[in-house]
């Protein structure tokens, strides 16, 4: 049974991953854990609403997304690492000489701080260097590794390569991550999440895919897609934010938010399409590209495709 004795982080990252991603995954974590401490006391140090920006999203900032992304920046200037992408940053941090693009999303779910659970998302890709200068494009099958960490009771932070998914929970007595979920498979499904009062502005082959996906599951939405997304690994169903009349291109973005989650999601073996494809293979030629995601379990995923192809 997974306790105090389960293996810690550093022990499955040393085992399944070459020195630069183990240690870059282990930057997330700490930084990860930084970030636990300051959202447990947000309210009493003045750090819940807005900083009266606007960030290169046009979405306004909060005071935690910029305390987060300085938190994530600082931990992931590492040996391998050659720039890092942030939802933050209007442009790529350039770092060094490394083989590594590192894409994180530092406070995922920003509408949600100080009431419920919030996250943070990476993805660590290869051979994207100077992609988006010399006019090509990247996609997520340059992934080598991606992380998400949701900030709730317990903490968990879920680390994958391409071959598997582990979950671990933040053990706050020894500041440990702990493996309490190894090898995760996406369970059968029990759960739909969406944000269903935007169904007037969705597309009719949408609205279609939609139903069917969603056809003998339960609605849970928390408006943090790590949420969502955890909800899927653990206990089984779909998370979809589609394209809809406000968003033609989706919401989310591919870099450091579909791509990572999809690449965790298919390595316990689910599926993630944009509705017609994997969003594994969707060219990326910007750092803040956005897309559709349909993410979760296969057979609900490979139902929204079906919905989705039928002619209006
Ligand atoms: P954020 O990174 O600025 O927080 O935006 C992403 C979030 C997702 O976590 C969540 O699923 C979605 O936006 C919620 O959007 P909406 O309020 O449109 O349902
Ligand atoms: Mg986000």
């Amino acid at each position: 049974m997974p306790g105090t004795n389960s293996p810690d982080l550093a022990t499955v990252l040393r085992e399944q991953f070459a020195a630069p991603v183990g240690v870059i995954l282990q930057g997330f974590a700490d930084a990860s854990a930084s970030l636990r401490d300051l959202l447990a006391v947000a309210p009493l140090r003045d750090l819940i609403g807005a900083t009266g920006d606007v960030n290169v999203q046009s979405e306004m900032t909060a005071k935690l997304d910029v305390a987060a992304n300085t938190l994530f920046l600082d931990a992931l200037r590492l040996p391998g690492v050659a720039r890092l992408i942030s939802e933050e940053e209007p442009h790529p941090v350039e770092v060094g000489d490394g083989a590594y693009t590192c894409c994180f999303d530092p406070l995922d779910g920003s509408s949600n701080i100080g009431v419920a659970p919030v996250g943070s998302v990476l993805g660590i890709y290869t051979d994207a260097a100077g992609a988006f200068e010399a006019g090509y494009a990247i996609t997520g099958r340059q992934l080598v590794a991606a992380a998400f960490t949701v900030y709730g009771l317990p903490t968990m932070l879920i680390v994958a390569s391409a071959e598997r998914a582990d979950g671990f929970a933040f053990d706050p007595e020894d500041r440990t991550w702990r493996l309490v979920s190894p090898q995760m498979r996406t369970p059968a499904p029990q759960y739909t999440s969406i944000n269903w009062t935007y169904r007037d502005r969705w597309p009719a082959r949408v609205a279609r895919a939609v139903d069917r996906a969603s056809d003998g599951l339960r609605g849970r939405y928390s408006g943090s897609m790590v949420e969502d997304v955890l909800r899927v690994l653990m206990a089984g169903g779909v998370f979809m934010y589609p394209e809809d009349d406000s968003s033609p291109s989706g919401k989310l973005r591919m870099l450091y938010e579909i791509c990572p989650i999809g690449f965790i999601v298919s390595a316990a073996g689910g599926d993630a399409i944009d509705g017609t494809r994997a969003v594994l293979d969707v060219p990326v030629t910007g750092p803040h590209q956005r897309g559709p995601l349909v993410v979760g379990d296969r057979d609900a995923v490979r139902r929204y495709q079906d919905g989705y192809a039928l002619a209006d």
